[in-house]
């Protein structure tokens, strides 16, 4: 009975998309996640609205030519079917599998394109955020307030219990919750990828190019992200972890960073430069 069998493939899906949003954890994958990570943004939103979407209408498609294929096979074996019919043309049936198919492109295509300017269309921003992919570490620079800092990913020995493995690190990009952030995006030595999954944030950071992006994040927390363009020996260390934060906080924290990064780093003296050259080339001849 297809319709028994159609009913009870519906509920499968069901049950698989509400596991997908039990697993999915905020900021950070977990353990036998299905799915994608849960939104914490508008844009992610869309994403994951986009990817049940087409989640409901390949498992149409697929049950469709399943049922189709169930039928022929056993309505026109050759046993059951021993003298088959000569019919090659049937121009209704083949304006059917033509314009039907068109049909659901564009139905795809429609939400495709929106949700593709919407990513890249910035909106009125309230504060912007440069970052810049390095090997193998990432920058962020905050031209409002005239600071930038390193943030390199926490040592396995140096991990606190609750910062999570590959992921945490020592200075987190901090942002302001329901406040559209632009993310300039650069590199500085070969291409490297800033994404932050929850954000629905994916995008190259190119040496001599400055790209750019946005998001809204609309809960508090911290959410996690790694470099997704091979970028060299440490690609797989060299984590994102952005700190949404209230506007008061935020603010306290700008404070405390124009203080700890304002100045920033005095150059290195040229004894200081000489000096690690003579390391590096040391290294090199003894290897
Ligand atoms: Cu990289």
């Amino acid at each position: 009975m297809p319709s028994r069998k159609l009913i009870g493939a519906t509920f499968f899906c069901a049950s698989l998309f509400s596991a997908t949003a039990a697993f999915a954890g905020l900021g950070q994958p977990t353990p036998w996640q299905l799915g994608l990570q849960q939104s914490a943004s508008p844009v992610m939103d869309d994403i994951s609205w986009f990817n049940d979407f087409l989640l409901w209408i390949i498992t149409a498609i697929v049950l469709f030519v399943l049922i189709l294929l169930v039928y022929v096979m056993v309505r026109f074996n050759a046993r059951a079917n021993p003298v088959p019919s000569r019919t090659t043309h049937n121009t209704m049936i083949e304006v059917i599998w033509t314009i039907v198919p068109v049909l659901i492109l564009v139905a795809i295509a429609v939400p495709s394109f929106r949700l593709l300017f919407y990513q890249l269309d910035v909106p009125k921003s309230d504060l912007t955020v440069k970052v810049t992919g390095k090997q193998w570490f990432w920058s962020y620079s905050y031209p409002d307030q005239k600071f930038e800092f390193d943030s390199l990913m926490v040592q396995d020995k140096d991990l606190k219990p609750d910062q999570p493995r590959l992921l945490a690190v020592d200075n987190e990009m901090v942002v302001p919750v329901n406040k559209v952030v632009k993310v300039l995006v650069t590199g500085s030595d070969v291409i490297h990828s800033f994404s932050v999954p929850s954000f629905g944030v994916k995008i190259d950071a190119v040496p001599g190019r400055l790209n750019e992006t946005w998001f809204k994040a609309e809960r508090e927390g911290t959410y996690y992200g790694q470099c997704s363009q091979l970028c060299g020996r440490d690609h797989a260390f060299m984590p994102i972890a952005v700190h949404v934060v209230s506007e008061q906080a935020y603010n306290a924290w700008i404070d405390e960073a124009k203080k700890k990064y304002a100045a920033g780093e005095p150059p290195p003296s040229v004894a200081a430069i000489e000096n690690n050259l003579a390391k590096v080339v040391a290294s090199a001849n003894a290897r």
